[in-house]
C-alpha cells in the first residue's frame, strides 16, 4: 500500500499508526511541505485522487481513497486482525463517535490555535484552549469508566485522539495535572511501538528545524 502523507500531517499519522498496528506494510510518500507548513506544491497523485486536495491518500492496487477515517475503515476491512474497533455493535458505534469527536470537535480548536500562535492571549485563543481543556475533562471521565483506553479496548479512537492531543500540546493547549488519567493514557499510548515509529520522526523533523518539541513529547526524540 502507498500512503501519501506529510512530515507533520496529524491525519496522515493516524493512518500510518493504524497500518503499523495491523502489521500492514506501507510505503509512506512524503508530499512537498514548505517552511510555512503548507502542502505546496500539491502532489499530482493527491490532486488526482482527492478533490479536497488533502493528505492522507491511500492507494492499494485498484483502491484509491482519501480521508483518515475512511482509511481506518478500509484497513479494518482489509486486515480484521488485530481489530481496532470494538467487537460489539454499540461499543463500536461509541468508539466511532469518539473518533469523530476527536477529529471534528476537539481538533478544530487546535486548528484555530495554529492561526493564533502570535496572539495566545487573545479572546479567541483563550476560548480555544478552554475548549481543549473541556475535552480533556470529558476524556478523563471516559477513562474513569472504561479503564486503560477511551472506548474499552485500544481502538482507532485512541490513535485519533493521541495524534490530536500531540498537535494541541505543540500549539499551547496541552493537558495539565487536572486530568491525571488522560496523562497516564497519553504515556500508555505513546509507548506503543507503532506510535513511536510514526511520532518519533515527526518530533525529530521539528527538532531538525529548530522548532520546539513540548516536554511531554521529548521522549519521542530518542531513536
Ligand atoms: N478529514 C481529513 C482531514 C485531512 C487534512 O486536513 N489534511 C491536512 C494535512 S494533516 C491537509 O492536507 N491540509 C492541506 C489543506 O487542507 O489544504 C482526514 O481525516 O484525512
Amino acid at each position: 500500500m502507498k500512503l501519501f502523507t506529510g512530515p507533520l500531517s496529524m491525519f496522515g499519522a493516524k493512518a500510518q499508526i493504524a497500518a503499523l498496528e495491523k502489521g500492514i506494510a506501507i510505503d509512506a510518500v512524503m508530499v512537498p511541505f514548505d517552511r510555512d507548513d503548507n502542502y505546496l506544491p500539491r502532489h499530482p497523485e493527491v490532486l488526482r485522487i482527492n478533490p479536497k486536495r488533502q493528505v492522507p491518500v491511500l492507494i492499494d492496487g485498484e483502491v484509491e481513497i482519501f480521508d483518515s477515517t475512511q482509511i481506518f475503515e478500509y484497513l479494518e476491512d482489509r486486515m480484521p486482525d488485530p481489530p481496532l474497533w470494538p467487537r460489539g455493535v454499540a461499543e463500536r458505534a461509541r468508539a466511532r463517535q469518539l473518533e469523530h469527536l476527536s477529529d471534528e470537535v476537539f481538533f478544530p480548536h487546535v486548528i484555530k490555535l495554529m492561526g493564533l500562535q502570535h496572539d495566545m492571549q487573545s479572546e479567541a485563543a483563550v476560548a480555544a484552549c478552554a475548549g481543549c481543556a473541556r475535552f480533556y475533562e470529558q476524556m478523563e471521565q471516559r477513562l474513569a469508566l472504561n479503564g486503560d483506553y477511551l472506548a474499552g479496548p485500544y481502538t482507532f479512537a485512541d490513535i485519533a485522539f493521541y495524534m490530536a492531543q500531540v498537535f494541541a500540546d505543540r500549539k499551547g493547549a496541552g493537558m495539565t495535572d487536572a486530568t491525571p488519567r488522560v496523562q497516564a493514557w497519553r504515556e500508555r499510548v505513546g509507548a506503543r511501538p507503532a506510535v513511536r515509529e510514526v511520532v518519533g520522526p515527526m518530533m525529530r523533523f521539528l527538532a531538525s528545524q529548530g522548532r520546539p518539541v513540548p516536554p511531554s513529547l521529548q521522549f519521542h526524540l530518542a531513536a
